[in-house]
């Protein structure tokens, strides 16, 4: 997928296209970019704007258009008239979505656009818009209402649905105690989007919203769901944010795959006596992104969970591709049961079958002494062995076990939805 990024370069990479180019490709889409104009910031101050000349703008979309099939377009900063005119002239005869992120204050107080291209910008940028995201301030800049009350917050969104955008979405507005929700409008109908109110001041999240919102979109989701996905991705973010610099902390963007994971291993590691499950291949813990094709779409660690004395402890990191053998039966797994996204190993028990058992959970095995010569000799040895289970299975296995082979360490894997899920299983079988 190709996602472009319109807006202006912010050296920080806070926000702006460089922001957008780390949300795209932790997203798995390749991140084109236009540049509008180029800031001087960091975290603490704003310094000047140089916006590009029509020309380089011109043959900067023109060179992407000619050569990318484009799946979404996100348009940030645009800071002037003329850069405004340009894009509007270029882009409006697309049929593709674009997200609007109407900005124009930084969060250290940069004007990022002049106060005499609102007006162009209502008039030729807006009707791009399939989602425009607009904070309470930007709304009340475009709609010149101030919003107090829930009727001048539709009033606002409706007047700027009005200047053709498809879908309002007002970020931010405090609705009950500890939450903060995203107000929508979509043709005459309203409603709200909840999260939980995170109180910190940074440098990023309008940006992280957009982005977020235009990969869901070109992936065919609704505006709905692409809106709820975005939320969620950006309260993460938030959560995540980190000070780089002296300033304010700017966002840290992380797929729900990589926290989950990490949590699901810290949680791990503290479980009491769990060094005792350790076998001597030592353990491996992994996470699956949706419809895995190979054991690289599988996030593991590179290193193993290793027995320390009486302790469990992490060696190495968490990487796509970081596991062989549990990620291996997970994809093998997947496509039977494609909820099936996480697993890990552990130490084959007899008392943890039976408590498998007394626990209802489901429970398999196959016989490594029952391998043929030619899977032996390519070693895919677990590969053939869940396979051979998967195949048989009218229900799936909450957990796969082998009683070894001579030489051959035996081993048991649990399966689950995710990390958590896997967890769970684990707490009733130890
Ligand atoms: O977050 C809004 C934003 C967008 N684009 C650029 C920026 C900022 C905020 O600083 O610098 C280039």
């Amino acid at each position: 997928m190709n996602l472009l990024s319109i807006g202006g370069s912010d050296p920080s990479s806070g926000a702006g296209i460089q922001s957008d180019i780390k949300t795209f490709s932790l997203f798995n889409a390749h991140g084109l970019t236009v540049i509008t104009a180029i800031t001087s910031q960091n975290t603490s101050n704003f310094g000047t704007v140089e916006p590009v000349s029509q020309k380089i703008l011109k043959n900067q979309i023109e060179s992407l258009m000619s050569d990318f099939k484009i799946d979404g377009i996100k348009i940030g900063m645009v800071y002037n008239s003329q850069i405004i005119k340009s894009l509007n002239y270029q882009l409006r005869k697309l049929k593709i979505p674009i997200v609007v992120d109407p900005v124009v204050k930084s969060t250290t107080g940069g004007m990022l656009i002049e106060k005499l291209a609102i007006s162009d910008f209502k008039k030729y940028i807006i009707p791009l818009a399939t989602v425009i995201t607009p904070n309470k301030f930007e709304a009340e800049i475009l709609s010149k209402t101030k919003i107090n009350s829930k009727k001048s917050l539709e009033n606002a969104a409706k007047r700027i649905l009005k200047m053709g955008a498809k879908h309002v979405v007002i970020t931010g507005i405090d609705t009950e105690y500890n939450k903060i929700s995203d107000f929508v409008l979509e043709k005459n109908k309203g409603y709200f989007i909840s999260g939980n109110k995170i109180n910190r001041i940074n440098h990023g999240s309008g940006c992280n919203y957009s982005a977020a919102i235009i990969f869901a979109l070109a992936k065919n989701k609704t505006v709905k769901e692409s809106l709820r996905f975005a939320q969620q991705f950006t309260q993460n973010s938030i959560k995540n944010a980190k000070k780089v610099g002296k300033g304010i902390t700017i966002t840290e963007i992380q797929d729900n795959i990589n926290k989950d994971l990490s949590e699901g291993i810290e949680k791990f590691v503290q479980i009491k006596n769990i060094y005792k499950n350790i076998p001597e291949c030592q353990i491996n813990f992994v996470y699956s992104k949706l419809k895995p094709k190979s054991i690289k779409d599988i996030l593991g660690i590179s290193g193993r969970i290793v027995k320390s004395g009486r302790k469990a402890i992490v060696a190495g990191e968490l990487t796509y591709g970081g596991s062989k053998h549990v990620a291996t039966a997970l994809l093998i797994m997947n496509k039977k049961y494609p909820d099936v996204r996480s697993a890990i190993n552990l130490k084959y028990q007899k008392s943890t079958i039976s408590k498998i058992k007394s626990s209802r959970l489901v429970v398999s095995s196959y016989d490594r002494t029952k391998e043929p010569k030619n899977v032996k000799i390519k070693g895919s040895t677990i590969e053939w062995g869940i396979k051979k289970v998967v195949k048989n299975s009218t229900k799936m296995s909450d957990g796969i076990y082998h009683k070894g082979d001579f030489g051959k360490e035996p081993m048991i894997i649990i399966f689950g939805k995710s990390p958590d899920n896997v967890l769970r299983k684990i707490l009733k079988i130890i």
